[in-house]
């Protein structure tokens, strides 16, 4: 029903999306094939002797297995993303790397499987940091060579979540390049992403635009949804607003809004937060043809407690949800449409993609339980029921949803511990054999369902 309300308000005017997401680094192994060289998180992660993806999933070569999966389950779009640095060595570019993505996108399009690309995914080369404005510059012309290679790609996305990126790389120093350190850090990441990401979207509107009917590009932001406590407490109610916009808004208000960051933030950061000119407030706004989101879980915000620790996942002794494998995910369908609906109401994209929507489990030698994941198929029929009373009930244009993530793969600092995938990998096995969940048949069962009722 939904979907046929998004075709009847003219929202859909292409197959609805249905897919699955990873990044590279999370999946591809072959971290020194085919003349790669070292991201940021290769160094990252040798430096600190932690897990790592040097191997991951082996998808470099074990692509045209996954895409058959895919397949079978009735996928309609891919979304992976590109390793900077296996296609770039400083400025030159590698011709073994690019040929890696030719073959991928080649391989999707023979399955009839639509590629959705994803430039940056964390994984910086070496040479670069965020903080520094030179990575402006490298990111367009890094952009420019995928834009020009890939010339089958409808859908682009510049960068992947630059909050998680930006705080957990140059603030809380659990991401790469593990730098724990002031705000401003964080704050000047963020601001270089945003002119990355626009200097980006210049290049493909210049350039290729033009020569490429429908292709659009945009950037994935990550938010949870921030509820008050107290629904109806002024306090609760405000500042879960700013919480909102220290973490969405941050991104969302330059893009999709004012061109400049919202005044929640700029009043919390102070002179700490970097100013943009008018010609690059310019540049940014407006600078996406949809509103890619990442979002998993939600909180509730106390405005009694104090600064730090006014997050909370408790209400009058009840739970938010149930958690799921990681400390941050607790399972809370309804969050999703509230956020969904914010972001329609606050700025009213042209159309939404879920970029990225799923949940984890612990890792655990039963494999048996692992694959018969009862508790990811009340996650999926949650969220997916939200999202349909999102579009029903509040008018929100959805055009795709894209479940992370595939495969179980290199999950970050928490490496293989947490398992997100539909099908699940055998970490242990040189091959890295796979096997398909039953969430996975859940979810080809209901895009099956969904294509009937069209
Ligand atoms: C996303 N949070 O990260 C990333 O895009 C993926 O690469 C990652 O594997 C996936 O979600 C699962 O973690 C996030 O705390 C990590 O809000 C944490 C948060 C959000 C996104």
């Amino acid at each position: 029903r939904a979907i046929k309300k998004l075709q009847s308000d003219g929202t859909l005017n292409q197959p609805f999306m249905w897919g699955t997401a990873t990044a590279a680094y999370q999946v591809e192994g072959a971290w020194k094939e085919g003349g790669r060289s070292p991201s940021h998180w290769d160094t990252f992660t040798h430096n600190k002797g932690m897990e790592n993806g040097d191997v991951a999933c082996d998808f470099y070569h074990k692509y045209p297995e996954d895409i058959q999966l895919m397949k079978q389950l009735g996928f309609t779009h891919f979304r992976y993303s590109i390793s900077w640095s296996r296609v770039m060595n400083g400025e030159l570019r590698n011709e073994q790397g690019i040929q890696f993505y030719r073959d991928l996108t080649q391989e999707l399009l023979r399955n009839n499987i639509e590629p959705v690309v994803t430039l940056y995914h964390w994984d910086l080369p070496d040479q670069y940091d965020w903080r520094d404005e030179n990575v402006v510059n490298a990111f367009a012309e890094f952009a420019d060579l995928m834009f020009s290679e890939l010339t089958d790609v409808k859908h682009w996305i510049t960068l992947n979540e630059p909050w998680v990126f930006c705080a957990l790389g140059y603030h809380y120093g659990l991401h790469a390049p593990g730098t724990e350190g002031p705000e401003t850090g964080m704050l000047q990441c963020g601001h270089n992403a945003l002119k990355a990401h626009a200097r980006a979207y210049g290049v493909f509107k210049e350039r290729y635009d033009p020569h490429r009917p429908g292709a659009k590009v945009g950037i994935a932001l990550s938010s949870h949804w921030f509820e008050p406590l107290e629904p109806s407490n002024a306090a609760d109610q405000e500042l879960s607003e700013k919480k909102r916009d220290l973490m969405l808004g941050w991104f969302a208000e330059p893009v999709y809004g004012s061109g400049d960051y919202p005044p929640n933030v700029k009043s919390h950061y102070g002179d700490q937060l970097p100013v943009f000119s008018e010609a690059e407030k310019a540049m940014i706004k407006g600078s996406s043809d949809f509103f890619g989101l990442n979002h998993y879980t939600s909180v509730y915000v106390d405005s009694t407690r104090g600064g730090g620790s006014d997050e909370t996942r408790i209400k009058h002794g009840a739970p938010i949800g149930a958690l799921a494998g990681s400390e941050w995910l607790y399972v809370v369908p309804w969050g999703f449409n509230r956020i969904l609906t914010y972001i329609k109401t606050r700025w009213d994209p042209k159309a939404i993609v879920v970029t990225e929507n799923g949940m984890s489990d612990a890792d655990t030698s039963d494999v048996t339980s692992l694959v018969n994941d009862y508790s990811r198929i009340a996650f999926f029929e949650g969220y997916l029921t939200e999202m349909a009373k999102a579009i029903l009930h509040n008018d929100v244009p959805l055009v795709g949803y894209l479940a992370w993530s595939l495969l179980d793969n290199f999950e970050w600092e928490d490496g293989y511990a947490e398992r997100f995938g539909l099908i699940y990998v055998d970490f242990n096995d040189p091959g890295r054999r796979r096997v398909v969940k039953q969430s996975a048949e859940y979810l080809g069962g209901l895009i099956a369902q969904a294509e009937l009722c069209r």
